[in-house]
């Protein structure tokens, strides 16, 4: 069976396999800090995905939010980039608003995305060259769009950051308005289909943009760090992503300041 529709049939059965496992009690952790949180959900997501994809392709390569392929430091052969739930604490909190995210790369190449918003069951999904998809529809490409007039999705903590903050605020002060919804895999897919118009995060890890980047190439959008640069599919990084005329347009509030630019060296290093 081809990549891409297994990964279609995979990712909507770990969907059911939510949606089922949230009718039953589950533990809630932190992690790093309090407000990061993770729960048996999220872990038997992972381990969900990981036994089908390895029963399937024993020899493809898997990395997971939850544990699975810390040791993979290099994009050779197909490499599967799975978070079981993006957005644990819309999880946690709301039981919606959450996202099931996978992305597929082939020797470092984009080939397929995947994101499903498992309580609507609404699967976004592109395969590289053949165009994107929300469930059967062909997603039209974006259109071009200036800030002013623009909805634009970012985390308010930023703009409350020292030293980050004060681009972040540029952009708050001159877009039309922001949205924040909490999960990005979900905030990529809005931005796919023209819910916003681009997304923006300081940090983000490949589980988390994997997908999305994937999705939002098939419809004419680009995705960079905030500095432009190209992103790496193995590093965690800055995201912005949108239509290419307010992608450009945004890229100037980050890398035209030069106490933006020193944070963001001293968090993700410098790119060769
Ligand atoms: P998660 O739910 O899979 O952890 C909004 O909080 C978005 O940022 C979600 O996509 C969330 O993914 C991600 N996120 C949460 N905590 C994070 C952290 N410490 N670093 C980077 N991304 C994080
Ligand atoms: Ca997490
Ligand atoms: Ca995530
Ligand atoms: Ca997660």
């Amino acid at each position: 069976m081809e990549i891409y529709e297994f990964g279609q049939r995979l990712i909507k059965e770990a969907g059911e396999f939510v949606r089922q496992r949230m009718l039953e009690d589950f533990r809630v952790d932190s992690k790093l800090n309090p407000n990061d949180l993770v729960t048996d959900v999220d872990r038997e997501t992972e381990t969900f995905i990981y036994d089908r994809i390895n029963e399937m392709y024993p020899d493809h390569h898997i990395i997971g939010e939850e544990g699975h392929g810390t040791e993979i430091d290099d994009a050779s052969g197909v490499l599967w980039i799975v978070d079981p739930i993006d957005g644990t604490l819309n999880f946690v909190h709301q039981l919606q608003n959450f996202a099931i995210s996978i992305g597929v790369y082939i020797d470092g190449e984009k080939h397929c995305g995947l994101i499903l918003d498992v309580m609507n069951d609404t699967l976004y999904h592109a395969q590289s060259g053949k165009g994107a998809y929300m469930d059967d529809r062909r997603l039209e490409p974006i259109g071009s769009t200036e800030l002013a007039t623009s909805l634009v999705s970012l985390n308010p903590n930023w703009v409350i950051k020292e030293r980050i903050g004060s681009a972040f605020a540029g952009v708050v002060k001159d877009a039309r308005s922001t949205r924040s919804y909490g999960s990005a895999a979900l905030d990529l897919a809005y931005t796919a289909t023209g819910i916003v118009s681009a997304t923006l995060f300081f940090r983000l890890h490949p589980w988390d943009y994997a997908a999305g980047m994937i999705i939002i190439d098939e419809v004419g959008g680009r995705t960079t760090n905030l500095l432009g640069e190209e992103i790496d599919i193995l590093h965690k990084d800055s995201i912005l992503a949108g239509n290419r005329a307010l992608h450009g347009e945004l890229v100037q509030y980050f890398a035209d300041d030069e106490a933006f630019i020193e944070a963001h060296r001293h968090v993700h290093g410098e790119k060769k």
